[in-house]
């Protein structure tokens, strides 16, 4: 069986930037109410990968390059996370990847907002990073900006500690930068929040222009389906890039250094 540090490095040479691994038994998942064994009979260890985004490309204040850089790291992201299962099945392991977001739970208690796994749970617990202010994973060496996938699987692999002090330094930026107010001054995020302007072209949006159809008149539809917004809807569907907004991300000093 091939050995965790083998591993990494070959998750490393695919393109991940970081890589670490939790063990699948860790009071620190259960703490968080991760359960890694109903997701996968058998789960031994997590494996966490980082991918991370091009800050230039986050920080332009313009949304189209920064989602499309979004697009190009997930790619990339699960081309890796398909690859390191099809590593882990070569050598006989089990093992699952867990999308990066989407498809998620849309039933009535998580309404999409509760991952299968937390990945950012797993990332602390692998050692690439702490939870910060923001409630995002921001690592030493790209702040919060990455993308993040986990694997589990039942090989049993040399697992890696949590870091001993989290990078963030609740500075307060991404406190101040947050358009929808999410970030509490408790440390608290408010999802709802966050999800109706941040997915204001996602679900949210598709179902405030429902509603506004209800009953509207020809004109009223017009206005509806031939405005920026609408067409922004169908923009964003269709690429799945939804997200409106980074600012949590982009203000975020740690690693920009
Ligand atoms: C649902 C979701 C959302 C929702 C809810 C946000 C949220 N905070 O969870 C909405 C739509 C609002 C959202 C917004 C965004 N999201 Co989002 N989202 C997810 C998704 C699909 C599930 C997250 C989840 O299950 N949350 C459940 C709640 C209860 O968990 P939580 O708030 O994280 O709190 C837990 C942990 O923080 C943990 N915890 C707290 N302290 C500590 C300490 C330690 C030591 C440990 C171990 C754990 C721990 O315990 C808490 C309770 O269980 C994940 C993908 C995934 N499967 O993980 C992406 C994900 C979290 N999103 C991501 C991003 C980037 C964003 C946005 C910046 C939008 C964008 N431009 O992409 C914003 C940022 C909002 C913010 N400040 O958090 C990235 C985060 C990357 C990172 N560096 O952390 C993820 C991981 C996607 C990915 N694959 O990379 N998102």
């Amino acid at each position: 069986m091939i050995s965790g540090i083998e591993l990494k490095e070959k998750v490393k040479a695919m393109g991940a930037d970081l890589v670490g691994v939790a063990d699948a038994q860790s009071p620190l998942l259960y703490e968080h109410d991760e359960k890694p064994e109903k997701l996968l009979q058998g789960a031994r260890s997590l494996i966490s990968i980082a991918v991370a985004l091009n800050r230039s490309a986050v920080c332009s204040g313009n949304l189209r390059l920064n989602r499309y850089d979004t697009m190009c790291v997930y790619e990339r992201l699960n081309h890796i996370c398909m690859e390191t299962v099809r590593t882990l099945a070569g050598e006989g392991a089990k093992a699952v990847s867990i999308s990066p977001y989407f498809p998620v739970d849309m039933g009535p208690e998580s309404k999409g907002l509760q991952g299968d796994i937390n990945h950012k749970t797993v990332a602390a617990v692998a050692g690439l990073g702490g939870i910060g202010l923001s409630k995002l994973l921001v690592t030493p060496e790209f702040g919060p900006l990455v993308r993040l996938g986990t694997i589990i699987t039942d090989a049993s692999l040399s697992v890696d500690q949590p870091l001993d002090e989290t990078p963030c330094k609740r500075c307060e930026s991404c406190r101040n930068a947050c358009p929808a107010e999410a970030i509490q001054e408790d440390g608290t995020l408010d999802y709802r929040a966050c999800s109706s302007y941040t997915l204001s072209n996602a679900l949210p949006g598709i179902i405030g222009v429902t509603r506004n159809l209800i009953g509207a008149d020809e004109k009223a539809v017009k206005d509806v389906i031939y405005s920026p917004h609408f067409w922004e809807i169908w923009q964003a569907t269709t690429s799945g890039s939804i997200y409106s907004c980074s600012e949590c991300m982009a203000s975020c000093p740690v690693g920009s250094g």
